[in-house]
């Protein structure tokens, strides 16, 4: 019998121990051992009880994500769960670690439930654009009522054992080893002669407004359509008799489990896991990343500062001035309230962190003994020429010496020092704090320790780091300026910008690439277009763009962009004076005027993105199709559902995108010059999910 569900006997109890490491997640091998094990227990002579529990660190992370898209294996989790909770012995569940999906299910299915305090329950399933598929939205509703279920359903957020226990859900809460715990309390409950308590057999839920909390939860998904979907699965729960309902929940489980925002998420998982992790790193020991030191105290230097702080990391921050450095001070000393504020860390830690943690410095001495030192100065190759030869005076031997430029050639920053090897590219985005992505930027030359003190660094500040090679923008800002310039296309050939964001925030973008620009500041583009006019020797030439910012109007921070702000940054309002010098431009260019829809918009702009992303992978920029969604996605505000631009292009269909490109290159062959790796794929019918291995 199956090996991933061990049986033991505690006198009259059957002990269930499901053993599936790492999390213990319902395999078929598992569901079927949980349905033998119930069956052998029933058979035995004397047992009265099974208790089930999870050896490791969990009881159960939930269905086995790894069978989605696979031909269905008996028994489905469902029809295990219902045999559980059928068996005419007392089921109980004791519950340590998390308890997420199908693993809360599975405990819903017992008779009783028992949680150490550190236990978390959770429905996460729409962060796979999901539902819960096995009696979740039938079960819970029963015993928490209807919006604590739609509460956890909808949001997918972790419930601690407390909570769990005072909505209903667990009905004890000791602290313990589970498994001794749980045999106290079955042995408890069967000499107090508890009855069996299928929660199918509870009465249903009270009715709430349905259409109402539907609504109001498709509102807030940005796009996503499973948490409204759960709720209408939550409201068979109260409307339908179990049976009835369970049939409901299955059916939108599986018309989800088909859909595309379901298959772009759970690439989304599995990708973010596998993103950093490279196989040249297997084995391959960091270096010590013990103290570090940033230079520069703006905006990106204090977060990337704030960000090492949290993590327990001791920084020295590097400063021109004592000015700037208390200035600097101030914007960390922020940083770290607003932490304080949202519970990221205690008074104590707080404290410590100012007093002992930071120090604040104008001499390049003080970062001698830094093991790494990050530099985010101005944006200029010879400001950081300079100061990457006074690193290699001041820093000790076997220092990594990193920058976060966001353009400029890392082999080039590299070659003004004696140590190419102990450099790096470490790309954060602002602010660097809260922003997920880092870019670890390599060179040729570094040394493969480096590389992976590059990603040991961005786990200790709980990053998503994707390795990227050296060119211009690197993965993230190469791709972010070709579809930056279909945007502006469009605008010369009559689209809007406010037409553009609106398409692309419906087509699930955080911000439409002109909100985002006001967001940024119109003048780090204006900076760009200038020294690559001046790199080209053109004088005199300014477009509408260029006027915006000479009128003073850089974005959000001076309340004027593309956008007007008078009335708050979420009140945007278009601003009245762009559309004309826009104007102006197209009747200038000439460029022949059409009609976007909606669609064309979201076509237009999403090709030239997946085009790029394809000659960052083909030219081994980024690795794997997987490194550039992940860039987008947590860099970028791609939307989550999506999967990414290389996911979403397989979605729709790889050889009609290539059309479209070549159509759209009818006027502009350069820009629209297709991908060889494009071509490669539809040629030989493949997708980018084939390179992802
Ligand atoms: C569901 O239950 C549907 C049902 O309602 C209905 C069904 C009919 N399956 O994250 P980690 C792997 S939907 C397969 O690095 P942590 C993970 O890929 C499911 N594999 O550790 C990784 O592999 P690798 C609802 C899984 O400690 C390894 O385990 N449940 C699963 O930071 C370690 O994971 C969820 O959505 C899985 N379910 O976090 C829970 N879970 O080492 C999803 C993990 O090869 N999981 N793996 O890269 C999580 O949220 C986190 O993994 C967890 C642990 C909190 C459990």
């Amino acid at each position: 019998m199956s090996d991933t569900v061990a049986y033991d006997r505690h006198g009259d109890i059957a002990v269930l121990s499901i053993q599936n490491p790492p999390v213990n997640a319902l395999s078929q091998a598992v569901r079927a051992g949980l349905v033998a094990r119930v069956a052998q227990a029933e058979a035995e002579e004397g047992v009265r009880a099974v208790l089930i529990t999870g050896a490791g660190r969990a009881f159960i992370a939930g269905a086995d994500i790894t069978e989605f898209g696979k031909p269905p294996m008996e028994p489905s989790l469902p029809d295990a769960i219902d045999r559980i909770e059928a068996s005419p012995l007392l089921v109980v569940a004791s519950m340590h670690g998390v308890s997420l999906g199908g693993g809360l299910e599975v405990a819903l299915g017992c008779h009783y439930r028992i949680a150490v305090p550190s236990a978390r329950i959770g429905l996460p399933e729409v962060f796979l654009g999901l539902i819960p598929g096995a009696g979740g939205t039938q079960r819970l509703p029963r015993l928490a009522g209807a919006m604590a279920a739609i509460d956890m359903a909808t949001s997918g957020r972790q419930v601690g054992a407390e909570e769990a226990a005072q909505m209903g859900v667990i009905d004890v809460v000791q602290d313990g080893d589970a498994k001794e715990k749980g045999i106290a309390y079955v042995e408890k409950l069967l000499s107090d002669g508890a009855p069996r308590r299928p929660v199918s057999e509870m009465p249903a839920a009270d009715a709430i407004d349905w259409d109402a909390t539907y609504e109001a939860v498709l509102a807030r998904a940005r796009g996503q359509i499973a948490p409204a979907e759960a709720v209408r699965a939550i409201q068979a729960s109260v409307e339908k008799p179990f049976g009835e309902g369970m049939l409901a929940e299955r059916q939108i489980f599986w018309d989800l489990l088909k859909g595309d925002q379901s298959k772009g998420m759970i690439h989304a998982f599995f990708s973010e896991r596998a993103v950093s992790n490279l196989p040249e790193l297997k084995g391959v020991t960091p270096r010590n990343l013990d103290h570090i030191g940033v230079i520069g105290g703006g905006t990106m230097g204090a977060g990337i500062a704030t960000a090492a702080l949290l993590s327990g990391v001791h920084v020295t921050l590097l400063e021109m001035t004592g000015d700037a450095g208390e200035a600097a001070r101030g914007r960390i000393t922020g940083n770290l309230a607003g932490a304080l504020k949202r519970g990221k860390i205690s008074a104590e830690q707080h404290e410590t962190i100012l007093s002992k943690a930071l120090q604040v410095s104008t001499d390049y001495a003080s970062l001698s003994d830094a093991d790494l030192v990050i530099e985010a100065v101005f944006e200029d190759m010879s400001v950081k020429k300079q100061v990457f030869t006074k690193l290699d005076e001041v820093c000790k031997a076997g220092a990594i010496l990193a920058s976060n430029t966001s353009y400029l050639d890392v082999t080039e920053i590299a070659a003004c020092t004696k140590r190419p090897q102990d450099v790096i590219g470490l790309h954060f985005f602002s602010p660097a704090h809260v922003m997920k992505l880092l870019e670890v930027v390599v060179p040729d030359e570094t040394a493969i320790d480096v590389v992976a003190t590059g990603f040991a660094l961005g786990k200790k500040l709980n990053k998503i780091s994707v390795r990227a090679g050296v060119c211009d923008g690197f993965i993230g800002n190469r791709i972010l300026s070709t579809y930056r310039q279909a945007a502006d296309q469009m605008v010369m050939q009559g689209a809007s910008p406010y037409a553009i964001d609106t398409a692309l925030e419906a087509f699930g973008f955080a911000m439409g690439p002109f909100a985002v620009a006001d967001l940024a500041g119109l003048d780090i583009g204006w900076a760009v277009r200038k020294r690559k006019r001046a790199e080209a020797g053109i004088e005199g030439v300014s477009t509408y763009a260029d006027k915006m910012c000479e009128a003073g109007n850089f974005g959000q921070k001076t309340g004027k962009g593309y956008y007007d702000y008078a009335a708050g940054a979420k009140a945007r309002v278009p601003n009245a004076d762009v559309m004309p010098l826009i104007e102006v431009d197209r009747a200038a260019e000439g460029t022949p005027q059409r009609s976007f829809t909606d669609a064309d918009i979201v076509r237009y702009y999403m090709a030239a993105m997946v085009n790029e992303s394809a000659k960052v992978v083909g030219e081994g920029i980024a690795r794997r199709p997987l490194d550039v969604d992940m860039t987008l996605l947590f860099g970028y505000g791609f939307p989550r559902y999506r999967g990414g631009p290389l996911k979403w292009a397989d979605l729709v269909g790889l050889d009609d995108l290539l059309a479209d490109i070549r159509s759209y290159g009818d006027t502009m062959p350069d820009f629209w010059a297709p991908a060889p790796l494009l071509e490669t794929l539809v040629a030989e019918g493949k997708t980018f999910a084939t390179l992802n291995t």
